[in-house]
């Protein structure tokens, strides 16, 4: 394709801050990436990462064509018509022996709207599947749940203007200068001196930054306590807005009562925080103009993140810090398009956020894609782990992994291919042949990347952005998006699909299942006019009242979406720690982000020299300065760190960004969750990645 003296605009695929790159051709018709200045969003800036935004894509393990796996156990490249074949026979196969149920999906936060809905769709309306999960739920779950319980829809509220116009910000469990740098960075424009508090368990990046004013190095897994002192605080000394609280919300009295026993004195012990830090933090969001909250996985990932997110929620409310500029209790998300993933992804709810049980969702639905509502299954699907538990129980025989790699990045992963032994077919479909679960796959599919392809995200704010195809795939590898199509045509279930002939002829239709949702987006025209308007934030509804401002915030009006129009104050009593912490598991291993630069599995960033440098070549674990004194531990040493799960070998870095008791690991080692505990908040169902009990020594056992 000649692409010479043609510009290009791609939202980034990488986080979900949602940054927009230009990209130009050179004389040799090679693309040059640069951030674009006039993007709302980045004004120009952009991370290592959206630097190297195409540089994973010519590389040598990409997958250019589709393999199977042969009676050797050895990859052989296959046609992808033979592909197809394969696929649909053995998923149909299976469907004969073991009924219509025992075929799922996994699926991602970082392909299209357009692809998730096709998948989506294609899955359970035309493969017959009824449990489909993504890797969101190891990330966003938690968020979903806690706003959709406490405001009655999915609705994060903020802009990230809001970060220029708040005077108290509130970075909580968020490693934020590392995760969404560009989004951190927006605090630089802000002229109010905002007052930034950092509270995280590791004295991370964002802890340390210059930007940052307060950090408060809260214990592990013991923020309920805080949040719920600080909130007793603001009752005791009357710094409730009453009158928001009175008109727009409802349960306040029983959550004022529940909270009168979180008492300064018990909290600063198990939390780490002197009273006269805990009561500082209460009198600094009192007087506050514009306080906004700000969280991140170090609260979803969590055996109680959905009471952790909603406890911020309840200080934003009581507060009356909502629907103002500078304010909110805002999630921000994670994977480039995983805020399409709520809206679209046909797991949770059903397409566009409706109801699979309800019928006359199904029939709307029905209606606006134009199939027979009869397609649409009547119940909800397994949650990720029990997806994964009815592999184990023989009930699940088939699973297409599209755009994740579980292998590596599923909790006590060791358990992943002990589980998928039990398939009877495995269909990967990524970039690369070399992933963990690539390997373990009977078939791979070559997908395209975000630079291959057209479509649209959604990022943490809010915000719908275009991606437009800079390059060809290479060799036969085809976009997720033109996957399914073949995989509809092959299953016989291509009349579904009659419009969704290209991904633009596809957003005409999905963006219909928006309509009369709080993420109502019929409004927009055509990809041209999301470019035109440097994305598009939703709501965005077809009517005539919309809103075309920039920046947009929610609940402006005071209104949430429960049938009373009033936010819900949720909480629960404190449960105890996940694992038991005990002489032989004396520590806390914490997991995360290690650095900007390397993205999760590291399958794409670690192609990248100027990229992969970041990450040490040989696992790591931080241990504090004392812990590696009394252990005898020097820099660089090799250790064994064990859980009750696993033991593995990892090399020692002594520093101050844990404390005493606790250890970090990054996320970006498939050794390091060997060691995780699988444990699910119970509301949302996402693992708590972020506490096990592990046991660090410089002598080895035998493994
Ligand atoms: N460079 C880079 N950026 C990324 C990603 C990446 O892989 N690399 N991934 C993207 C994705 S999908 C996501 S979800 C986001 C994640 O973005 P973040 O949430 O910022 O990432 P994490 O490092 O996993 O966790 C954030 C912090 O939570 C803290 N934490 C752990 N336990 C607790 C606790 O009990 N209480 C509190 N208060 N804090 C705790 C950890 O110490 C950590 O610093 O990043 C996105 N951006
Ligand atoms: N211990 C620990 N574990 C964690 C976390 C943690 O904090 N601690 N965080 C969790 C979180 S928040 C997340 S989001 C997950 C992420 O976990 P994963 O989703 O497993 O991680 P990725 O490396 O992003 O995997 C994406 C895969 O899709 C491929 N890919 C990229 N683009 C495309 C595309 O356009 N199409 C297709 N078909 N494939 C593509 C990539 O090559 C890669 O193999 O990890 C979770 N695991
Ligand atoms: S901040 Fe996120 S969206 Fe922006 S360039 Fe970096 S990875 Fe991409
Ligand atoms: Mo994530």
């Amino acid at each position: 394709m000649s692409m010479e003296n043609k510009i290009r605009y791609l939202t980034c695929g990488y986080c979900s801050t949602g940054c927009n790159m230009i990209i130009k051709f050179d004389d040799k018709g090679k693309p040059i990436v640069r951030a674009n200045l006039d993007y709302p969003v980045n004004q120009g800036k952009a991370c290592p990462k959206g630097f190297q935004l195409l540089s994973h894509l010519n590389v040598d393990d990409r997958a250019t064509t589709p393999y199977i796996r042969d009676h050797e156990n050895r990859f052989i490249p296959i046609t992808w018509e033979a592909a197809l074949q394969e696929f649909v026979g053995n998923f149909k196969r299976i469907q004969n022996n073991y009924g219509k149920n025992s075929i799922a999906f996994i699926s991602t936060g970082q392909i299209t709207n357009e692809e998730h809905a096709f998948l989506g769709a294609l899955a359970k309306f035309g493969m017959g599947m009824i449990h489909g999960d993504g890797n969101t739920r190891q990330c966003m779950a938690t968020s979903v749940v806690a706003y959709k319980q406490s405001f009655g829809w999915d609705a994060p509220p903020f802009t990230y203007e809001d970060l220029e116009k708040s005077d108290v910000m509130i970075f909580f469990g968020s490693n934020a200068a590392i995760s969404h740098p560009v989004i951190w960075w927006r605090i630089q424009n802000n002229l109010n001196d905002p007052t930034v508090v950092v509270i995280d368990p590791r004295k991370t990046e964002t802890a340390t930054d210059e930007i940052t004013s307060l950090y408060y190095p809260i214990k592990a897994k013991s923020e309920l306590y805080l949040l719920y002192t600080i909130a007793n605080i603001l009752i005791q000394n009357n710094w409730v807005d009453g009158e928001f609280v009175n008109t727009h919300t409802s349960g306040f009295k029983e959550f004022k009562k529940h909270i009168a026993k979180y008492t300064l004195e018990s909290t600063a012990r198990k939390t780490g925080i002197s009273e006269e830090q805990i009561s500082k933090l209460a009198e600094i969001i009192h007087k506050g103009k514009a306080v906004s909250f700000w969280w991140m996985v170090g609260v979803n990932q969590a055996h109680q993140g959905t009471r952790t997110a909603q406890a911020l929620i309840n200080l934003a409310l009581m507060t009356g810090n909502i629907g103002k500029p500078g304010t909110g209790p805002n999630s921000i998300t994670g994977q480039c398009n995983a805020m399409g993933a709520r809206i679209f992804s046909n797991t949770t709810a059903l397409l566009g956020g409706y109801d699979f049980t309800k019928e006359s969702d199904r029939n709307t639905v029905a209606k606006i894609l134009g199939i027979d509502s009869g397609v649409i299954p009547h119940v909800n699907s397994a949650s990720y782990e029990k997806i994964l538990e009815k592999i184990k129980e023989g009930k699940i025989k088939g699973l297409w992994v599209v755009c994740t790699n579980p292998a590596h990045s599923w909790i006590n992963s060791n358990e992943f291919p002990e589980i998928v032994e039990n398939l009877e077919y495995l269909v990967v479909q990524d970039m690369y042949y070399t992933t963990e679960t690539a390997q373990l796959a009977n078939l791979i599919l070559p997908a395209a990347g975000t630079g291959e392809k057209d479509g649209t995200f959604v990022n943490s704010e809010r915000r719908i952005g275009l991606l437009q195809k800079v390059l060809d795939p290479p060799g036969e590898a085809l976009s997720d998006f033109d996957i399914f199509n073949r995989v509809a045509d092959t299953w016989g279930c291509s009349h579904l699909f009659k419009r969704w002939t290209n991904p633009e002829s596809a957003f005409q239709v999905i963006k219909k299942l928006t309509k009369g949702k709080p993420w109502d987006f019929s409004g927009i025209e055509s990809y041209q006019m999301i470019l035109d308007h440097g994305g598009i934030q939703w709501p965005y509804p077809s009517s005539k009242n919309k809103k075309t401002d920039t920046y947009r915030r929610l609940f402006d009006d005071g209104v949430f979406y429960h049938e009373d129009g009033k936010a819900q104050f949720l909480y629960d009593d404190i449960l105890p720690y996940p694992e038991e912490i005990n002489q032989d598991y004396p520590f806390i291993l914490i997991t995360g982000r290690g650095n900007i630069s390397t993205w999760h599995t590291h399958t794409r960033t670690g192609k990248v020299p100027l990229l992969a440098r970041k990450l040490p070549k040989d696992p790591y674990i931080e241990i504090s300065t004392t812990d590696a004194k009394n252990l005898g531990i020097e820099e660089n040493q090799w250790v064994q760190v064990s859980s009750r799960r696993d033991k593995i070998k990892v090399k020692a870095l002594i520093g101050g960004r844990v404390k005493e008791g606790e250890v970090f690991m990054p996320m970006h080692y498939k050794e390091t969750n060997k060691l995780t505990f699988p444990i699910f908040d119970e509301y949302s169902r996402e693992p708590g990645y972020k506490f096990a009990a592990v046991q660090v020594k410089k002598d080895f056992e035998p493994i």
